[in-house]
């Protein structure tokens, strides 16, 4: 048969040490790079039974985005740009930890289990990897998979993991999503991006300036060649841009250090009032930041970008003249106060899901123009097929007034500023200086739509944290009995005060998060709730 060569690949190349043992997580697998030979592999193998069973293109991203250096992981892409359906997750996890002898077995058992009868079809298998040394030996493990069982690798190189789920929304739909190319992607944001902007490149008290922080990682590689496309129009200057090997990727900087941190990176200039930003790893996140006139760090997250975004595209909506649904998705870490902004100030619908972007991704394409942001930065807007339909059809339409038509064609161009496949940094800035640029605001203008409440996120070890489980989009705790009971007590004594305790999906812990009026009532608060939880 097609596959005779699959154990004795696994055997000789990838063979799977004994007593490891790994979960697919919310993340994808993620752990030591050392750890992760035959788990890429046979990554190979299940992309390319995924790629038959749903008759379309899948991804592979070898990354490990924010960890260390040293550590990698690997994320499975479905044919939408979504992730992995959880079904296959589990799936992914036996593919991962059985022994090479049951290797053959298994995949026999899927492709039994999902009735696959198209064996022979050479799928196409999207690779990208992200700037790790690690990762060429790793994303050619996962090549080895797909070979093994005479799927057809798609090498893309070191690209960002947005970038991944672009290409394979091209490629499944038919190139009318964008050129299933690194071209292609440039090319469509840079195009909208400039048309949008327009000649005029600084307004009001925005100035075109940006200061980058590119986690010596593939956010470093991929702006550099953004910025000599656009020239002047925005002045991206690079910071933290050492990419291979350097063993200084997300060290000290990148979005995630500056975010759980609340801090400014290290390596880039302490100058005051100037907007600055960080991506990650992979280039799916970013946060915005400042130093203000007494070098006090200012954080604006993804909260904050959610609500620029959203009421940005209300604005834009009421000018088309058309009745669309919009609305924010959030999860439970998204700050409070920018919940009630976005209900009370914007007026607009928002939502609560599970942590983890799929849960965000999926409530948010309920409406026909979803925005959705993790309070770490990860996000993006998707928007439905009946409000691209409306808008071409209305802008198109001869009886439109002037106005709706103009508002029309730049809400289209805005959607092609955006990557809706996945939260992706590039794209992400580029809307956010596009907005900051059409309402001629300087960061902290941005800033003064609402005032944070002071937070704190809490790690707490415990023996199992599977004995906590959650309900109410993690926000009430179900078990341990008594535990949820014991927290409403404590959050009655704070004013705002706000906390709940999850299990986290990507490390052995329990997080406990808190937020009210003041920063010493958080810290109380934080603590009394984690010592509930020990
Ligand atoms: P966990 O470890 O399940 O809390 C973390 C982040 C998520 C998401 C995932 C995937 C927080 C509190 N949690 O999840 O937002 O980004 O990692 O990377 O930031
Ligand atoms: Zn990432």
């Amino acid at each position: 048969n097609s596959y005779r060569t699959v154990y004795a690949f696994a055997r000789e190349m990838y063979p799977k040490k004994k007593d490891t043992y790994l979960q697919y997580g919310t993340a994808g697998f993620r752990t030591k790079a050392t750890e992760l030979h035959h788990v890429m592999y046979r990554m190979g193998l299940l992309a390319v039974l995924r790629a038959r069973y749903k008759k379309g293109v899948i991804g592979v991203m070898v990354t490990a985005s924010h960890n260390p250096e040293a550590d990698n992981g690997v994320k499975i892409i479905d044919p939408r740009g979504e992730m992995l359906e959880e079904a296959w997750e589990s799936w992914a996890t036996k593919f991962a930890n059985v022994v090479d002898e049951k290797l053959e077995d298994t995949i026999n058992e899927v492709i039994k289990l999902f009735n696959i009868d198209n064996m022979n079809d050479r799928v196409e298998i999207v690779i990208g990897k992200d700037t790790r040394p690690s990762s060429l030996p790793l994303a050619k493990a996962v090549q080895d998979g797909v070979l093994a069982l005479s799927g057809k690798p798609i090498d893309y190189g070191i690209v960002t993991t947005p970038q991944v789920h672009y290409f394979v929304v091209c490629k499944n739909t038919n190139r009318a999503y964008g050129q299933p190319t690194e071209e292609g992607y440039y090319r469509k944001l840079i195009n909208a991006f400039l048309r949008v902007r327009g000649d005029k490149y600084n307004k009001g008290n925005y100035e075109n300036r940006l200061m980058y922080d590119g986690a010596n990682g593939v956010g470093a590689k991929k702006v550099k060649y953004l910025r000599e496309v656009l020239k002047e129009s925005l002045l991206v200057e690079m910071y933290n841009d050492e990419i291979i090997g350097s063993g200084k990727l997300n060290h000290l900087c990148g979005a995630d250090y500056v975010k759980s941190q609340q801090k400014f990176p290290n390596g880039v200039p302490k100058e005051k009032n100037t907007r600055c930003c960080s991506v990650d790893g992979d280039a799916d996140r970013i946060v915005y930041y400042y130093l203000d006139d007494n070098e006090r760090f200012h954080l604006l997250d993804g909260d904050r970008i959610a609500t620029l975004a959203a009421s940005y595209l209300k604005e834009l909506l009421q000018k088309t003249g058309l009745d669309l649904k919009i609305g924010l998705v959030q999860s439970a870490y998204a700050n409070g106060a920018s919940t009630e902004y976005i209900s009370n100030k914007l007026n607009i619908s928002v939502s609560c899901t599970a942590t983890g972007v799929k849960h965000l991704h999926r409530k948010a394409l309920t409406y026909d123009i979803g925005v959705y942001f993790e309070a770490n930065g990860h996000g993006t807007v998707v928007f439905s097929n009946n409000a691209k339909q409306k808008l071409v059809a209305t802008a198109r339409n001869n009886s439109t007034s002037a106005d709706h038509k103009e508002a029309c064609f730049k809400l289209l161009d805005v959607i092609d500023l955006i990557n809706e496949t996945v939260g992706d940094a590039i794209s992400d800035m580029l809307l956010v200086e596009t907005i900051l640029h059409e309402r001629g605001w300087d960061v902290k203008q941005w800033e003064e739509c609402y005032t944070d409440l002071p937070n704190k996120l809490l790690k707490v070890t415990v023996k199992d944290r599977n004995v906590v489980t959650t309900t109410d989009a993690e926000r009430i705790c179900v078990t341990p009995e008594g535990l949820q009971d014991e927290i409403n007590t404590i959050v009655s004594k704070y004013k705002k005060g706000r906390s709940f305790v999850r299990a986290s999906g990507t490390e052995d812990i329990i997080r406990v998060y808190a937020e009210a009026a003041t920063k010493e009532d958080t810290e109380l608060l934080a603590i009394e709730v984690a010592q509930k939880v020990y």
